[in-house]
């Protein structure tokens, strides 16, 4: 794991603990860049019992010697960055000269979350269960060539025009299939003028300072958002996030060449949970997914709403590891699973009572999913807050090997709590 640029990215739906684990690893890298996604990821940072849930800042910010990067691939709803970094100044934090904005990231608008809110609860459409900030609207336009990036928010007569076009076209659309009251441009403007001027003064050619940095022998992280199975191309579509999530976006989503990423942290829980509507093949329906909820807090860091929660699924890491190409995998949340004396791993999937050996690509498919299970023993000691692998129980011990030898990426990291401290690393 000691490469010089490494990506970090979640191998699951998201919420494997990558905010922890970014910051963890923050402390041995100079810049750390967003690539995707937006104030839709809620990563947890705990430091000495302090939380900081941060949503569009990298977590790479909250060491003083880190700069942080939003880069191009990321949407950038311009008072929900004002908002966190308004409270990460309260804390403490040097935001001010340590963040980064990329000229090149769109903008979300106003329009984009009254579509999405309108969308998602109209009769016929298929309902995500996105987190309502605007995200998949706002990537809409960026591919359809008709978003707004930050560049041109700060050129104050273009900002003018696009927002009096956009909305003379989004007011329509949304009051001729939603019934929606149309949003007043003039006013949309002004504010967001003003929100331009508070933001300039972090925006720059991230490109150019990352392929710098990199140049100078800096070390540089790029933090993944969301997770594989919700990229937009190779996640569980359509109940997906509207962003590539996986490893390759950090590429695209930052101006950085593939030559120059050194390696791909894959990280995923011990178990699995996922947020929002689709398939989910080791969901457990019964008591022992509530279990796991109540002891692993599984609620949206965002928007509060409980995970559904399930078995560990080596299939999916499998099929994560490959897309993404992870060559180290960082376990988190071992310490859930403490109190069980029986845990079933999914090792294989059967479709019609045959084993298939690839993850079907619709939804029928992945709805038809017969899970095959292996039954691992629990260990039933606490493994809270241990640091060293010596110490862990047998038993958890030997679950790791059998996860590290099944998925095909070796295990770096372990997380046993939500502590910066409570981290172990592999020999
Ligand atoms: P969206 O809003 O368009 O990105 O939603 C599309 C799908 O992507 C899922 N999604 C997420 N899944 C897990 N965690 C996310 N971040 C927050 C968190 C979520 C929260 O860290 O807990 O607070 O609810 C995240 N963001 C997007 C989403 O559930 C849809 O399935
Ligand atoms: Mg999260």
């Amino acid at each position: 794991m000691r490469a010089k640029t490494a990506v970090v990215v979640g191998a699951q739906w998201g919420d494997e603990g990558k905010g922890k684990i970014v910051d963890v690893l923050s402390e041995r890298f100079s810049v750390v860049a967003r690539y995707a996604g937006g104030h839709n990821a809620g990563h947890t940072v705990i430091i000495g019992g302090q939380k900081f849930i941060l949503q569009l800042v990298p977590c790479g910010v909250l060491r003083p010697n880190c700069r942080g990067v939003i880069g191009n691939g990321v949407v950038l709803d311009p008072a929900a960055f004002l908002k966190e970094i308004g409270k990460l100044r309260e804390l403490g934090i040097d935001v001010d000269r340590q963040l980064f904005i990329s000229n090149r990231a769109q903008v979300i608008l106003p329009y984009h979350r009254m579509i999405e809110l309108a969308a998602e609860s109209a009769p016929g459409r298929q309902k995500i269960g996105t987190t309502s900030r605007g995200i998949g609207p706002a990537y809409e336009d960026k591919m359809a060539r008709s978003g707004l990036r930050v560049v041109d928010l700060l050129n104050s007569s273009l900002l003018r025009t696009h927002i009096h076009n956009a909305c003379h076209e989004k007011n329509a659309i949304a009051h001729a299939l939603f019934g929606t009251d149309p949003l007043d441009p003039a006013k949309m403007y002004e504010e967001y003028a003003r929100l331009a001027g508070q933001i300039a003064p972090f925006v720059t050619d991230t490109e150019v300072l990352l392929n710098a940095a990199i140049r100078e022998g800096q070390s540089v992280m790029f933090e993944g958002a969301q997770g594989t199975l919700l990229d937009i191309d190779h996640g569980t579509y359509p109940f997906v996030t509207s962003s590539s999530a996986t490893a390759g976006g950090a590429v695209t989503g930052t101006g950085v060449g593939p030559t120059k990423i050194g390696t791909v942290i894959g990280v995923t829980k011990a178990y699995v949970t996922r947020v929002g509507e689709g398939p989910f093949p080791t969901e457990i329906h019964d008591e022992a997914g509530d279990s796991l909820r109540a002891r692993g807090h599984e609620y949206g860091a965002v928007t509060g709403r409980p995970r559904r929660c399930g078995w560990l699924d080596l299939p999916l890491l499998r099929y994560s590891n490959q897309v993404n190409g992870s060559e180290w995998l960082v376990v988190t949340k071992l310490d859930v699973l403490d109190e069980l004396a029986e845990i079933p791993v999914c090792t294989g999937y059967k479709i019609g009572g045959k084993l298939i050996d690839s993850i079907p690509a619709d939804v029928r498919g992945l709805e038809s999913i017969e899970p095959v299970y292996r039954t691992l023993p629990g260990w039933r000691q606490p493994t809270e807050g241990i640091t060293d692998f010596d110490r862990l129980p047998v038993a958890a011990k030997e679950y790791l090997r059998f996860l590290e030898s099944e998925s095909g990426a070796r295990i770096g990291m372990v997380s046993t709590g939500p502590d910066r401290d409570q981290t172990l690393t592999l020999p």
